[in-house]
């Protein structure tokens, strides 16, 4: 019966995790998947979610099923989180908000949304490079895929120029993908200043802004500060669409939790997105799952347990920074031809080092060193202990 079937490539991120999997050598390191990584290596369950579990646990509560569009206390409480609790939207109710199969399952309910209502467009335009599973997302929801310019591999960093021409070339009315923080691959975000300006393009053209909001918290080790383009983009007035993650920022990845919201005109308009929304959601799972939805309900809605997340948010982000400036400065130091301030100056959980497709392949066989072909590292899989050991094995492959 399938003979038809062709083998499939294997996703480019996780398949690096399979050959790393595969690997016996002791000093292995695998930089490949966006994942964060304690001072030892080890995968890190934070105190804020042990504490929310023991306290779920002593509840003793069933395990019905939830509404189609989740738990109500959760979805209330991740709004707040990304547009400000104090938002006049957020007050008088203005936000369509469901809870989703994280970040991922969020993205495809907004682009099934998207394609199946927004009014004058089926084209969504992603940066170029965006996180590789973008593009199928979108695709498998129904919309076309373009792109914009976004990185510049001269300089390492932003193409502001390329990227305002883009948004003034596109028809109008497009569906533009933004992320909110901390963009994968790259780690390469537009400055306040640059989000006020491309704000202001986005309203000229009447685009309709998208966001992807996957690292709050992760950028500058503030939510707050992290939700700046959001926030802004809503308060020059924009009806923005936006995917909200809770697997990095509560590394809760396997939990599943996330929330997809849209920004309405007023409670009636929302009323009306939200039943839309359970039409959307009702045919692909059901309802979504309950365990990951209280336990960030539970941390976002108690004070003390808010305030030891945002420590350890903060802390995850402290850590990765100062791994940035550890490898920076080997590698100065070990004379590594080219340069290395990009590493200090990228945000969030990757670095894109500017290693070559052929240089990553020696680190893999040579130093058991496993990061995406494009130079992707995830800093988060760096630490005190394996530095200097990268650092090194990095310096001499680009020497060659
Ligand atoms: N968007 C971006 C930019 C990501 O990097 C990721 C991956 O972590 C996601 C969305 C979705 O991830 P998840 O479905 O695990 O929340
Ligand atoms: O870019 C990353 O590494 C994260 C994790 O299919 C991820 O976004 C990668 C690939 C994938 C799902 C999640």
């Amino acid at each position: 019966t399938w003979s038809n079937v062709p083998a499939g490539p294997p996703d480019p991120i996780l398949g690096v995790t399979e050959a790393f999997l595969r690997d016996k050598d002791p000093r292995k390191i695998n930089l490949g998947v966006g994942a964060y990584r304690d001072e030892n290596g080890k995968p890190y369950v934070l105190t804020s979610v042990k504490k929310a579990e023991e306290s779920l646990t002593a509840d003793k509560l069933d395990k019905e099923y939830l509404p189609i569009a989740g738990l109500p206390s959760f979805t209330q409480a991740a709004a707040k989180l990304a547009y400000g609790a104090d938002h006049q939207l957020v007050q008088t109710g203005s936000i369509a908000v469901v809870q989703s199969i994280s970040g991922t399952g969020a993205l495809r309910i907004g682009g099934a949304f998207l394609a199946r209502f927004y009014p004058h467009s089926k084209t969504i335009y992603l940066p170029v490079p965006s996180w590789g599973n973008h593009t199928p997302i979108f695709r498998d929801s129904g919309l076309e895929v373009k792109g914009y310019r976004y990185f510049d591999k001269s300089t390492v960093g932003l193409d502001f120029a390329g990227m305002k021409e883009d948004l003034k070339n596109m028809p109008e009315k497009s569906i533009v993908l933004l992320h909110a923080c901390a963009h994968n691959p790259t780690g390469v975000d537009p400055t306040p200043e640059q989000w006020i300006e491309i704000s202001d393009i986005i309203r000229e053209k009447g685009h309709f802004p998208f966001f992807d909001m996957a690292y709050q918290g992760f950028a500058s080790g503030s939510t707050v500060r992290d939700a700046f383009a959001v926030r802004h983009f809503v308060a020059a007035g924009h009806e923005i669409a936006l995917s909200q993650s809770f697997a990095k920022n509560m590394g809760l990845y396997g939990e599943r939790v996330g929330a997809f919201s849209l920004v309405a005109a007023d409670p009636e308009q929302k009323a009306r997105i939200e039943s839309q929304l359970k039409i959307v959601i009702r045919p692909m799972y059901s309802n979504p799952p309950l365990h990951g939805a209280r336990i960030a309900g539970t941390i976002l809605n108690r004070p003390e347990l808010y305030a030891e997340w945002e420590q350890e948010v903060k802390g995850m982000a402290d850590r990765i920074i100062s791994m940035r400036d550890r490898l920076h400065d080997n590698l100065v130091r070990l004379q590594t031809p080219g340069e290395w301030e990009h590493i200090k100056r990228q945000i969030g959980m990757f670095s894109f080092t500017g290693l070559t497709q052929p240089q990553t392949k020696v680190l893999a066989e040579k130093a058991h060193i496993y990061m995406t072909a494009d130079g992707r590292i995830s800093m988060a899989g760096l630490n005190g202990g394996n530095i200097d050991y990268f650092s090194e094995s990095v310096s001499k492959a680009v020497k060659g």
